[in-house]
């Protein structure tokens, strides 16, 4: 049936690797439909209780106290929201423009000017002590909660037991459950307020518990480094000092574009071939909107993540740390880019390459609101290509006669253009 497909499909993305001991296609599709039940099958729960109890005797033997375990395992039990949200990541993976689209969204800007000047007196201070600079902080927030927006809302050791009594990513989320244990007993939160995403990530910048563990801070002096509280200092100041720890260089721009002359040798570009900003000079690069380049001496390396013909910047340690936080380009890009235009400086002055066959974001969610209009309900109109559009699409492409595909593409949005 077409649900199957979509459910193949879905999985296909995630690379498989998700299952209890690695099992096959059709084991994995069962755990989806189990995610979609409000009761787990019987088995899967006292399953868990039984690792559960093993996993204590482990913590127990690590030091963490009967009174800390009983009081965070107190209401634990399977959760399949949790498999089902760590199966449903990035089904249609977007491009880095499209990705950097929605980053760096005009919505995302205003709030994050928003965000600096509600939040200028402790985000002065965070930069005063840490030495990063605020709109970079701020930014990292923006990108990781929508500002305190969207912090999760899963109850964390649930989750953690969930995900490691399923073996899901090896040993993973066993330690980020050992390590959550530990938050738990140093008495910085109670299980009752210790949420986060289905993958553990907490609060307002997301941290993981090692993460916690490591470079969390109280900043505000109240005895507690709370990263859960609507108010984010605590975050704020955790997040800069992660940075900070990870090499930040104060006043360094993460990445700057720039423009290569006509036949620049492109085998230059790439991670790890370094060169000092007036040896990029020299080859001809420039300096391409009013943002400057860094000082001539600073060692820099080429990026051109969208190939010869698209945008290129030349990164620099600072775009290193942030990949300590979060390891993709296009993450590190989406903040240094957003954190300059809360600098005040312009967005990018090189297109991106074409976007054939996909659609960029405005034509998505045009193809969404004619799909719905058209009686295939997409479930809302964000521009986000998930289950709900693909299903919606297969459908379309069912009642028309066309190939049963479930892909967006400028065809099919000019197909629903006419009816
Ligand atoms: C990220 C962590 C990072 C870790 C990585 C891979 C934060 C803010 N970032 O979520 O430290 O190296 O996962 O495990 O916690």
């Amino acid at each position: 049936t077409a649900s199957f497909t979509i459910l193949a499909l879905v999985l296909a993305s995630c690379g498989g690797g998700y299952g209890p001991r690695g099992g096959g296609v059709s084991q994995q599709t069962q755990e989806i439909k189990w995610g979609r039940y409000q009761n787990p099958p019987a088995a899967k729960v006292a399953g868990m209780q039984s690792w559960v109890e093993g996993f204590k005797a482990r913590a127990r033997s690590q030091g963490i106290s009967d009174a800390t375990l009983s009081l965070a395992f107190r209401d634990v039990t399977y959760n399949p929201e949790v498999i089902r949200r760590s199966q449903s990541q990035a089904e249609f993976k977007k491009s880095l423009w499209e990705y950097l689209e929605n980053a760096v969204s005009e919505k995302r800007q205003t709030n994050g000017r928003a965000a600096l000047s509600r939040f200028s007196v402790p985000l002065s201070r965070v930069e005063a002590t840490y030495g990063v600079d605020k709109e970079v902080v701020t930014a990292v927030w923006g990108m990781e909660s929508t500002y305190g927006e969207r912090r999760g809302d899963m109850p964390l050791i649930e989750a953690l037991s969930t995900l490691s009594y399923e073996g899901y990513r090896g040993d993973f989320f066993r330690s980020q459950l050992m390590a959550a244990l530990r938050i738990l007993q140093s008495g910085d939160i109670d299980p009752g307020h210790m949420s986060g995403s289905w993958a553990g990530a907490m609060g307002h910048t997301q941290f993981i518990p090692t993460t916690y563990l490591a470079y969390a801070v109280d900043f505000t002096g109240d005895g507690r480094r709370d990263i859960w509280s609507n108010d984010p200092t605590d975050s704020l100041a955790s997040t800069a000092n992660y940075l900070a720890k990870s090499g930040w260089q104060h006043g360094l721009p993460a990445a700057v574009e720039v423009t290569l002359p006509p036949g620049f040798n492109t085998g230059l570009a790439g991670k790890g071939k370094r060169r000092s900003v007036a040896d990029w000079q020299a080859l001809g690069v420039r300096q391409a909107t009013s943002r400057p380049l860094p000082p001539a001496g600073t060692s820099t390396e080429l990026l051109i993540p969208g190939g010869p013909s698209g945008a290129a910047f030349l990164i620099t340690r600072n775009f290193h740390a942030i990949l300590r936080y979060n390891n993709a380009d296009s993450y590190a890009l989406a903040v240094a880019l957003l954190a300059d235009r809360l600098k005040g400086y312009p967005g990018l002055s090189n297109p991106w390459p074409a976007d054939a066959p996909g659609l960029r974001l405005e034509q998505r969610k045009e193809m969404q609101r004619l799909l719905t209009a058209r009686g295939f309900d997409t479930q809302g109109v964000d521009g986000n290509v998930g289950s709900n559009t693909i299903s919606a699409i297969r459908s379309y492409q069912s009642a028309r006669g066309l190939p049963v595909t479930g892909e967006p593409s400028a065809a099919l949005l000019d197909q629903l253009r006419r009816g």
